[in-house]
């Protein structure tokens, strides 16, 4: 029986040197050393040995037991090791190659614009406020002397939410300018107010390069005791030159809005031709870039301010309109139709 034994052994060892991978490995050990395994059996044969032979033999196969677990446990490590070496081999990083490039966004031209515009006016202390996008008639219209069956109204072609005309609900409408947050700024406030309110507006239009339905606003107002139209043209120049270059000049003259009085509008001097007269300017040697004005008595009594006391300017500009003559650019409808070869010449 101590033959067969040593015999199992070295045939046992002899297998496991050939063997190359770990699924094998499994085999082997179910084979020799799992429960109904060569060693099992031999192990059920002691019981036919005399009983005086048995506890040698038993020693013999512990002996033999352990030695083919320690194989079976060196083999396997050894396994694994040439098998990591291998892995480390192929799957090998080259920290050398370039990574792959990430395109940057950039902001949008008209954001670009919003934000000189906001670095002009925050500090002199206007606030930012946004407001909604879809209004009540009478934020649009009413609260800033614009009202019903008045002429003016088509000043603004307006899309609406209510039908037009329709009796006994509130008309709503997608607001045609920003001034309506500015109403709710001051019903909510008492003065000193100043604020700039950004965001979209929308209008009626029939689209061409010039028109659509759908652009930005800038529009700022500043109410306390004693505001003249001077701090009106004091502000402004500095947007002016903020925007266009300090060398600019600006040029006041009258112009109508219902919720203003008086209302002016605001060139600068053509930076193309310094005023001598260009195909940007149209000859005239002047571009108006906003409109501006002191707040209507009707508009502030409406919010409940004393227009004895108070006064206050207000103005309205067009992001898109700065970026269309500062950088060139001969169609507004560019703006909004998310073309990259547009939006990725703006840095
Ligand atoms: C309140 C009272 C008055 C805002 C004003 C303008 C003149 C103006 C347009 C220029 C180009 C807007 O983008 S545009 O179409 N705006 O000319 N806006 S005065 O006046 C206000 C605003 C709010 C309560």
């Amino acid at each position: 029986m101590l033959g067969e034994i040593q015999d199992l052994k070295a045939e046992a060892l002899r297998e496991l040197a050939e063997i190359g991978q770990e699924p094998q490995l499994e085999d082997w050990r179910v084979t020799y050393l799992g429960k109904k395994g060569a060693l099992t059996r031999v192990v059920r044969g002691i019981g036919a040995l005399p009983p005086a032979d048995r506890p040698a033999a038993g020693a013999v196969i512990n002996d033999v037991k352990e030695a083919l677990q320690t194989a079976f446990e060196d083999k396997r490590l050894a396994l694994r090791e040439a098998a990591l070496r291998l892995s480390l081999q192929h799957e090998q990083i080259d920290i050398t190659l370039p990574g792959r490039p990430v395109e940057l966004g950039r902001r949008h031209p008209t954001t670009q614009i919003l934000d000189e515009i906001f670095a002009a006016l925050v500090p002199m202390g206007f606030q930012i406020v946004e407001g909604p996008e879809v209004e009540w008639d009478y934020y649009n219209f009413q609260a800033l002397n614009i009202p019903e069956d008045h002429p003016a109204r088509d000043m603004w072609d307006t899309l609406w939410i209510t039908p037009e005309g329709e009796h006994g609900r509130r008309p709503m409408l997608l607001r045609t300018h920003t001034s309506p947050m500015q109403v709710r700024t001051m019903e909510k406030t008492k003065p000193p107010v100043r604020v700039i309110v950004p965001g979209k507006v929308y209008r009626y239009e029939a689209i061409d390069p010039s028109h659509e339905s759908m652009f930005y606003q800038v529009e700022g107002l500043a109410v306390d005791e004693g505001i003249t139209l001077a701090d009106l043209k004091g502000t402004l120049y500095e947007l002016a030159k903020r925007l266009f270059g300090e060398e600019r000049r600006v040029r006041f003259r009258v112009d109508y809005f219902p919720f203003v009085e008086p209302g002016v509008e605001m060139a600068i001097d053509c930076f193309a031709c310094r005023g001598t007269g260009c195909r940007l300017c149209k000859g005239t040697g002047w571009i108006e870039i906003l409109g501006a004005g002191m707040v209507h008595p009707n508009v502030l009594r409406g919010v409940g301010y004393d227009p004895d006391r108070y006064s206050g300017f207000a103005f309205g500009l067009g992001p898109e309109r700065i970026a269309m003559l500062k950088y060139g650019i001969d169609d507004i409808r560019l703006f909004y139709a998310n073309d990259l070869r547009f939006l990725r010449q703006f840095p």
